[in-house]
């Protein structure tokens, strides 16, 4: 649905708020217990946070994609864990069904991921299979009116939460893409396990495991759509709206370390004056500025495309890859800019130094998102 844009703007204020007032004063406590606190987890499921894309017939706020950027570019505004918690239900954890799955499908499982009931996952990635993601060799075969699946799935962001995974694997012999499908699996499935939370660089807080599949036992109706084959074009499909939805989140990350090193830089004095009015400090915030200036726009413009149901896959990659791009860059100047102070974990800038760090590695890394945009002008899309 498309709000009007008082109601869009009140959106956007509630959340520039929640982000400001609740989020920013607990995000050292979250980097220290790698947790998201119970009462900010509610606070979050009360203010409809993690049904944000979920359509209103299943409970969700059925935000567009560009309503859907203007709120990722304020929730990225403090550390990406607090985003992470929310975006597998809002992104790659239930597009997949949205898009593709039965109606009865969608009926079972989107008004509990909406609410934040549920907590849903994307089992994509394996220990051999990462940016080649057609390679996988996770299988489902069917056992009568089973599926019965083997397999491990590697760095699934929020699996050790998750009620239900979106799981990629092959039901025939067919090489690459077309022998995948896609299922949704519950956590209860005999079979399933969970690996050790991976110890990662940042976003602590946000977790990630392996997912094993051993002998994993699934109702055939848990096949997305009930057909096979499909399945990695639905987990393409999945990828073009998060990495919009990703660059959208880097954007919002880059202005909070920018409004961060503008601050420091005119309270910090060296040489009798404060350090803002240096030219060379001014030179790194202004181009930081531009750079954000420049993402933004080309994020609200794929999004709007994507709003009038344009395919928009170079666009999302192009997107993606400026804007994560962009964003470490943002966070090596601000870094710069706090000198010594940069490197002290009290000054905060250090956790989003690492936590961005991430933006450009997961959904398709920044070469993966150049394959796309190389292959897309070699097909004849528009230049
Ligand atoms: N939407 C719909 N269908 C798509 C699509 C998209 N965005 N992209 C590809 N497809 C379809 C193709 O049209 C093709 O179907 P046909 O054979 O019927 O024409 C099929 O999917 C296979 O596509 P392709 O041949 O391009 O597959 P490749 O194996 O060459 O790989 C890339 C494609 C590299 C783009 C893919 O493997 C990829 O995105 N890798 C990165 C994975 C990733 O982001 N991982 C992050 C972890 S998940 S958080």
């Amino acid at each position: 649905m498309i709000r009007d844009s008082e109601t869009q703007t009140l959106l956007e204020d509630a959340i520039r708020r929640f982000v400001r007032e609740t989020l920013v004063p607990r995000e050292a406590e979250v980097d220290e217990t790698d947790q998201i606190p119970a009462d900010v987890l509610a606070a979050m499921r009360e203010i409809g946070l993690f049904g944000l894309t979920i359509p209103e017939a299943y409970g969700g706020l059925g935000l567009t994609m560009e309503e859907e950027v203007r709120v990722a570019f304020e929730l990225g505004q403090t550390s990406p864990a607090f985003r992470s918690v929310i975006g597998t239900n809002n992104g790659i954890g239930s597009i997949g069904i949205l898009l593709d799955g039965s109606e009865e499908q969608k009926q079972r499982y989107l008004p509990k991921l909406a609410a934040g009931d549920l907590i849903g996952s994307f089992c994509l990635t394996e220990p051999d299979s990462g940016s080649d993601a057609a390679s996988l060799k996770t299988t489902a075969k069917k056992d009568g009116e089973h599926y019965v699946l083997n397999g491990t799935k590697r760095y699934i962001t929020n699996a050790p939460e998750a009620g239900i995974y979106t799981v990629m694997a092959r039901t025939s012999d067919a090489k690459g893409a077309s022998g995948i499908s896609a299922f949704i699996v519950e956590r209860e499935s005999p079979g399933l396990s969970l690996g050790k939370p991976d110890k990662k660089m940042g976003q602590r807080g946000a977790h990630t495991c392996d997912v094993i599949f051993e002998n994993c036992h699934i109702p055939a109706g848990q096949l997305i759509g009930g057909v096979e084959g499909v399945g990695f074009k639905t987990a393409m499909k999945v990828l073009d709206k998060g990495r919009l939805h990703i660059a959208a989140v880097a954007i919002g990350a880059a202005k909070r370390m920018l409004r961060d090193a503008l601050a420091y830089a005119t309270e910090r004095k060296q040489f009798g004056q404060p350090i803002v009015e240096f030219q060379l400090v001014q030179g790194m915030l202004a181009d930081s500025k531009t750079e954000i200036y420049a993402a933004e726009c080309m994020v609200l413009d794929a999004a709007r495309r994507r709003d009038d149901g344009r395919d928009v896959s170079v666009e999302a990659s192009c997107a993606k890859y400026f804007a994560t791009e962009m964003c470490g860059r943002v966070a090596d100047r601000a870094v710069q800019i706090h000198g010594g102070a940069g490197y002290i974990s009290e000054y905060g800038i250090e956790r989003f130094y690492r936590d961005v760090r991430l933006f450009r590695l997961y959904e398709g890394t920044s070469q993966i998102q150049q394959v796309i945009i190389a292959r897309g002008l070699m097909r004849g899309t528009e230049i």
